[in-house]
């Protein structure tokens, strides 16, 4: 099986991941596929999360992840997974099983519980995306705080700047880095330039959280993820469309 990787940048040029954050009641898989397929032109992924994880089940879950495949789409699941190895293996096997090509996961739970999760998702064809940095203002205080990475270590380090290297170290697909901090964006697209590794930026933060999808991609994030601004929108279409040709014509 090809990486997950490969398999998202088969969707040339298309930097958008569509943040499927349904919300009212019932929740069903059916008008999340209908979006699905419409903005298909203009996405390259979806990310499903807690919104529609916890309400709708294995079944109607699996249902969305076939038809986004059918589109040639790549499938997110966004758990923001951090256990021991045992939970994570168990975990991961049944999103594996729903039909995602890819996890989050919160690189808290270490450098070596980290490697052990990328190399089962290898194993299996499968993608892990790191947090790095996230989107939310409070983020700063947790992501930018100074650490010493091992008990050895001389001078203490920003969280953010460890979970980049862990996120290189285990060979991770990607990272997150919220796209409301374009400086801490320039600075991993740097560094992960330095260090000759493929690890993927992707950004969520734009939107309803203010950052702009165009200038995200200029800082050098590699896709956006994005959810109200498209789906709570009056013409998701003509939103989703005019987030990709923002980014595609790099103009805001
Ligand atoms: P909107 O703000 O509606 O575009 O949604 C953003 C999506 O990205 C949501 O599904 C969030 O859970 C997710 N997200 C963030 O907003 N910030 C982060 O730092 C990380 C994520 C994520 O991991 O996807």
């Amino acid at each position: 099986m090809r990486t997950f990787n490969a398999r998202l940048s088969d969707a040339s040029g298309r930097r958008v991941i569509l943040a499927c954050d349904y919300t009212g009641r019932p929740p069903a898989a059916s008008p999340v596929i209908r979006d699905v397929r419409r903005l298909s032109a203009y996405i390259c992924a979806i990310k499903i999360n807690y919104h529609l994880l916890l309400p709708l089940g294995a079944r109607q879950v699996s249902s969305i992840t076939d038809a986004a495949h059918g589109l040639g789409l790549q499938t997110i699941a966004d758990i923001k997974l951090n256990d021991i190895g045992n939970t994570n293996d168990i975990a991961t096997e049944i999103l594996w099983d729903m039909g995602f090509d890819a996890v989050i996961a919160n690189p808290i739970m270490g450098l070596d519980g980290l490697r052990n999760l990328v190399r089962s998702a290898h194993r299996r064809g499968r993608g892990v995306i790191t947090l790095c940095h996230m989107s939310a203002p409070e983020a700063r205080a947790s992501y930018e705080m100074r650490a010493h990475p091992t008990p050895r270590s001389r001078s203490p380090r920003r969280m953010y700047e460890i979970f980049l290297d862990w996120a290189l170290d285990s060979g991770a697909d990607g990272v997150i880095v919220g796209a409301t901090f374009p400086g801490v964006i320039r600075e991993c697209s740097g560094r992960i330039r330095k260090s000759g590794r493929r690890l993927l930026i992707v950004s969520p933060g734009v939107g309803a959280q203010g950052a702009d999808a165009a200038d995200t991609i200029r800082a050098g994030s590699d896709y956006v993820i994005a959810g109200r601004s498209i789906i709570q929108a009056d013409d998701v279409t003509r939103a989703a469309r005019s987030m990709h040709q923002s980014i595609s014509s790099g103009k805001t």
